[in-house]
């Protein structure tokens, strides 16, 4: 029997999860979990990629410790991020962060250059600020040095991959979320690359899921104890998530539920009408070539942040500690404090690029609701009633608007990833669609890593034939209207 090893790093946190299949069930097993956050270097907000590297081997080791070493791993990130290195593989750049300020204000000059109508029939992919495209465009009137001495444009896996390997390789569904890959062609848009004035060497041969990287260089095997082959999984962890969703049938939207809430459904080819441009709906590249077409909303952030606000977290050298004595909150002591506010109405634009990166979450969300005359909470509770409630009005927004765009019925909601755990946002979001919510499988990032490697080793001929095996292999918990 193979063992696998996904390692998933969200923006909040990253863990080791081993998979294998046993009597056709997928079997999970948690090895290892790390806290993720940004740190300030060079005054920007960056990742705090040697303690992540640092996360990554002591996970290995931690397998080799249990005595599981896995066969077979890969690497899942979230999207956007990148660094530049150089000929003999240093990093040239900052790891920098897309909830830095960088890109802020840079939209008159970007649109200038690269027009969004353009790029979006081109690439299909909706407008953030943070697009690697606009990180780029600042990158280069910030550091053109970096640009110049930079053989290589990696995302985050892409880099970690390469620590493992020694292989420079730039993986597809990852490549296409920074807005440079041609939504029709699948690979680095030429014209694009010209546009924004972007050395055509930097970008190698896109490969997708199921290529395999090859085994760990003599170093990582001497660090973590033991050799392992390297395979890629869908690299984007919102790619790797969608590939998991146990949907029932085709009429089901999925929601990949942490960071950020990603809302939609799979297509086999791009949508880039206007009206999809309008609706800032974007078509990410999946696992088989197909298209995740889905809206961002901004998600559990809220939550996140206004947990660590009030229980004084802060991050240190890889790690969360308490800078004050106060109260700890929990997610379940939040989840209380909402259901005790139950009848607070204000409900604010939970897309509202003010909650990007705010200084305080608290104040940003007390601050829009004062600014449109509703009432202000003044409680935990009533603020988490107000954040959930928000949410909850976005999510069914986002229905009604993929109804409209793509013609389609849809009968229910699979929510994948941490945020599914949350029973009080399943059901608010069972309430606000009218859609029973499928919850379910917590880990389904993970799962969806350890997919594409079992369907590169031939443990499942198919996509739809791994999808009936998680069926068949977790409990997901249903919420009706
Ligand atoms: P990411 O991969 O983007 O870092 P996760 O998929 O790990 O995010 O989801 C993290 C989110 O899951 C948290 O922000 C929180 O809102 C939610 N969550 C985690 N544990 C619980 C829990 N026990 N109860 C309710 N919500 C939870
Ligand atoms: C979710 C995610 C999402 C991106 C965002 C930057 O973790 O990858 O798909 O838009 O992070």
């Amino acid at each position: 029997m193979r063992t696998y090893l996904a390692v998933d790093i969200g923006a909040s946190s990253g863990r080791h999860i081993l998979g294998w299949v046993e009597d056709g069930r997928i079997r999970l097993e948690e090895v290892y979990r790390f806290p993720n956050l940004q740190k300030v270097v060079g005054g920007h907000d960056c990742w705090d990629i040697e303690a992540l590297w640092g996360h990554i081997l002591a996970g290995l080791k931690a397998c080799r410790e249990r005595g599981r070493t896995p066969d077979f791993m890969g690497i899942d990130t979230w999207a956007v991020d990148f660094v530049l290195v150089d000929g003999a593989g240093r990093r040239v750049s900052d790891t920098v962060s897309y909830r830095d300020a960088r890109t802020d204000a840079l939209r008159a000059e970007a649109e200038k250059l690269l027009p969004f109508a353009w790029l979006y029939e081109r690439t299909g992919i909706q407008y953030q600020p943070f697009n690697t495209i606009y990180q780029l465009l600042a990158l280069r009137r910030e550091h053109p040095e970096q640009l110049e001495d930079a053989e290589r444009f990696l995302m985050l896996p892409d880099y970690f991959h390469y620590l493992l390997t020694g292989r420079m390789e730039n993986e597809y569904t990852n490549a296409t979320s920074t807005a440079l890959v041609s939504a029709h062609t699948g690979d680095w848009d030429g014209e694009i690359l010209s546009a924004a004035g972007l050395p055509r060497k930097l970008f190698g041969p896109l490969r997708t899921p199921g290529t395999v990287l090859g085994r760990f260089t003599e170093e990582v095997q001497r660090e973590a104890g033991f050799d392992c082959t390297v395979i890629l999984p869908a690299t984007h962890d919102t790619g790797s998530a969608f590939l998991a969703v146990p949907a029932r049938d085709e009429n089901a939207v999925y929601l990949s539920s942490g960071t950020w809430s990603l809302l939609g459904v799979e297509n086999g080819a791009p949508i880039t009408s206007a009206a999809s441009a309008a609706a800032n709906f974007t078509n990410e590249g999946g696992y088989d070539r197909r298209f995740r077409y889905l809206k961002n909303i901004m998600g559990l952030w809220m939550i996140q942040s206004i947990r660590r606000e009030l229980s004084g977290l802060c991050y240190v050298a890889g790690r969360e500690e308490r800078s004050d004595t106060g109260r700890e909150w929990t997610f379940p002591d939040l989840i209380a404090a909402a259901a005790e506010a139950e009848g607070f109405p204000s409900v604010v634009n939970a897309n509202d690029e003010r909650f990007l990166a705010p200084v305080s979450m608290a104040e940003a969300v007390k601050s829009a609701c004062a600014e449109s005359g509703q009432s202000v909470p003044g409680t935990v509770g009533e603020l988490m009633q107000c954040v959930y409630r928000s949410l909850a009005e976005c999510y069914r927004s986002a229905v009604e608007e993929l109804r409209t765009l793509t013609g389609r019925a849809y009968t229910s909601i699979n929510i994948v990833g941490g945020g599914c755990q949350d029973g009080y946002l399943n059901r608010l979001t069972a309430r606000a669609t009218g859609l029973p919510v499928l919850a379910g499988p917590v880990e389904g990032t993970a799962l969806g890593n350890l997919m594409a490697q079992m369907l590169a080793c031939g443990e499942f001929h198919s996509p739809a034939e791994a999808r009936a095996a998680v069926r068949r292999s977790f409990t997901i918990k249903e919420v009706h209207p």
